[in-house]
This record gives structure tokens, sequence and C-alpha cells, in this order.
């Protein structure tokens, strides 16, 4: 193998993902897409949003099984896991509540996979590592971040990750674990409140009153660099939101950036194509996510073993980027 194609989150957007499998030149043979050099890899929610789940999880199970590709954790899988696992501590009771907005996020996947299939792929699903770090670049869902990553192998040196057990230390909100998870699975995020901001909304009109880091952002400081709000995303007063440019960010908020030797590739932090210079990708960390899930273009990053990354390197099917 020369290369490998890491691939954005899909969120159940089926015929983007052959078209970009395609376009990448994976042609499939006995039921599994393969590419004669290269390797794909999966930065995690495969599942969630469009109409294609099923036939997502088959060609990315088909493509692990086969050794042409492989999947980290995404918090969309994390979630499913959670809904569909009960408590062990509290029988009866899940460890991600089925509440009325739970439901609402999850329920195409619910919809559109038998109760029966489910257990299956949830079964799959818990065998995803939460990261990989491979010779010459690393793949996590939402954050690299080394001290989250320590706190994971302390737990796992005792408690399998792919348990009952895990999952309900990883969902036990305040706890160890629970934190080290949500960092690398959703992003560490900072408190608006705290500047005297109000909560934004977003694009499914949740409110927020925590902002995600820009943790790939090295030489940020200020509140405008460092939150990952969208500029001009419409908020209840009408405006765009109001982010104050010159506030300094907190020294515990600016510690998440990432300085590593090897380039990260990671998803979950919704961008929009074409891909900016130091907001989606820097010369060592990549964002593939580029909104599938919501209109936007499935895009992966075709890595040759540069240290140094580029936009260049970006790729997306032509039926897919207008
Ligand atoms: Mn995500």
């Amino acid at each position: 193998m020369s290369g490998y194609d890491i691939i954005g989150d899909v969120h159940g957007e089926g015929t983007k993902l052959v078209g970009l499998l395609t376009h990448l030149g994976y042609v499939k043979s006995n039921g599994v897409y393969r590419h004669p050099q290269r390797r794909a890899i999966f930065v995690g929610d495969l599942i969630d949003r469009g109409e294609e789940q099923v036939e997502i999880l088959e060609i990315v199970r088909a493509m692990q099984t086969a050794g042409t590709a492989q999947v980290v954790m995404g918090n969309h899988e994390f979630n499913a896991i959670a809904y569909a696992t009960e408590d062990p501590a509290h029988p009866g009771q899940f460890l991600r509540e089925h509440s009325e907005k739970n439901e609402r996020q999850h329920a195409q996947f619910l919809r559109q996979v038998s109760p029966e299939a489910r257990v299956a792929w949830i079964e799959w699903f818990k065998t995803w590592p939460l990261w990989l770090d491979l010779d010459g670049f690393r793949v996590v869902h939402a954050c690299w971040h080394e001290p989250s990553m320590r706190m994971v192998e302390r737990v796992i040196s005792t408690v399998d990750p792919s348990s009952d057990d895990f999952f309900a230390r990883a969902s036990t909100k305040g706890g160890d674990l629970y934190h080290a998870v949500e960092v690398l699975l959703k992003g560490p995020e900072l408190s608006l409140e705290r500047y005297g901001l109000p909560p934004f909304r977003d694009k499914d009109e949740h409110g927020h009153k925590q902002a995600r880091i820009r943790w790939w952002n090295v030489t940020g400081h200020t509140l405008r660099e460092m939150a990952d709000i969208p500029p001009g995303e419409p908020q209840e007063n009408g405006g765009a939101y109001p982010l104050v440019q010159d506030v300094a960010c907190d020294e515990t908020e600016l510690a998440y950036a990432y300085h590593g030797s090897k380039p990260v590739f990671f998803g979950h932090y919704w961008r929009t194509w074409p891909a900016a210079w130091g907001l989606d990708w820097t010369e060592s960390t990549a964002s593939v996510d580029f909104s599938a899930g919501a209109g936007g273009p499935l895009v992966a990053y075709r890595w040759d073993g540069e240290p140094t990354l580029t936009d260049e390197n970006y790729v997306t099917s032509p039926d897919d980027s207008r």
C-alpha cells in the first residue's frame, strides 16, 4: 500500500460515498471496494441524518473485513451505542436517555435499521478504536488530545473497551472517562456565558451555551479566533452572533492546541467547501468534514506520506462539488 484516503463524516449519504470511492479509484470486486495501491480511513459518523445508512455500513464493514479500510468512532456511533445499551447499574435505563431530542437526532438510524439488525451493528461499533496513531499520520473524530488519550488508556488497561462497563463509565457525566471521551469525539468547548455572551443557535436550531474550540489553531488566542461559531449564523435576534474580537481566551482553553509532529486528520466540525486555510486545515491538521449530511460534498484527503499538509490533496467527486 502506498497511500491513504481519509474520508469525512458520511452521515448516511451512500450515493456520495459510492461516488467518492469511485472517483478515488476504488473498484468493487467480490463485494468489496478496493484500490490496488491505497487504503481508506473513515473518521467516524457514518450514521444518522441520510437515507442510505445500511448501505454505508455494509460497504465499510466489507472494506474493514477485507483490510481495505479502517474506521474510528464518531460521536454518533458512540451515542448509538449508549442509546442501545442498558445501564448495568440501573436496569431499565439506557446509557443515553431516550428523550425526544435524542430520539430525533437518531430517528433515521432507528427507522432504517431493524431492531434485530441494530444489535449486530451496535456490537460492531463497540469495537471501533477512538483514534488511530499510524505510521506518519493520526486520525481522530474530533480532537487529538494526549491527556485524554492517556486517561482512556489507563481505563482500558483494566476494562475491555468494547464492554458495556466501558461505555457506562464513558457515559457517566462528571466522570474522568466521560470528559476524555467527550474531548476526543466531540471536541473541547468553552463557556460563552463566562465571556458574557448569549447562547448561539446551530443549523438544527439547538441553542448552545458552549462553543467548540478550534484546537487546530495554534496561533490564535482570542475568542473570535478560537470559538467555532459559524459567522453570520442567523440568531434569535436575526443578526450574526456577536463574537467579541479582542477578548483573550483562558489558558485552559488554549491548552488543547495541537503541537504534535505528525499530521492529524479529523471530522466532526461542519465545514463549508472549498477548504479554507487556518479554519479547515493547517500544515499539520486537516478537517475532512464538509457537511455531506447537510447538503455539502463528501470529501477525502488523499495522503501520500507528506509531513506537511496541503489543500491540493482534498478530493471530492465532481458530481458532488456543485
Ligand atoms: Mn461528529
